[in-house]
């Protein structure tokens, strides 16, 4: 899989006086079937997360408070991305490396998965991750 695979996308908001209401309904606003939904919070300043790849999990990020970077490897290319607001999010598709950083006070990153948790299906050894990358290219 290549970064080109992964994007931003923009999720309904629908404002009135009394604030702005954002819903994601799976598999219509993102391209999988929502398993697990998990957030991660008071991050310290300078705290860095992330630094792993996935082989089959679909993922949908969204700074829901805050603010925060993701920087997504295909093991050939790198590309950052900025996430600030309640109604975009980025969707990661699996055998991508992530970093996440740039954590801004407060923040808060959801984070809406394809599957149930499995330590088995994360890669977190950069150089493994290289080698399957370069090994499935033909
Ligand atoms: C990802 C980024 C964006 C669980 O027990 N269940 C869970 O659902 C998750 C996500 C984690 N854990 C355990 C596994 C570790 O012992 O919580 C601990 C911290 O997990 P990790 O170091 O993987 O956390 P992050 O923030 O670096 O990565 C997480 C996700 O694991 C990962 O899938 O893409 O957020």
């Amino acid at each position: 899989m290549s970064t080109d695979h992964c994007r931003i996308i923009q999720l309904p908001k629908i404002h009135d006086e009394r604030g702005n209401l954002t819903f994601i309904e799976s598999s219509r606003h993102i391209p999988f079937e929502i398993k697990r939904v998990y957030y991660v919070y008071d991050v310290p300043g300078g705290a860095e997360r992330g630094g792993h790849a996935h082989k089959t999990l679909h993922q949908f990020l969204i700074a829901v408070g805050g603010s925060f970077s993701v920087i997504l490897d295909d093991g050939f290319r790198k590309t950052e991305f900025y996430l600030n607001r309640g109604y975009f999010g980025l969707y990661v598709c699996p055998g991508i490396w992530r970093e996440i950083n740039n954590f801004s006070t407060g923040s808060l990153c959801l984070v809406l998965t394809s599957d149930f948790y499995d330590e088995e299906d994360y890669i977190r050894d950069y150089d493994s991750f290289l080698a399957v990358c370069h090994d499935t290219v033909p």
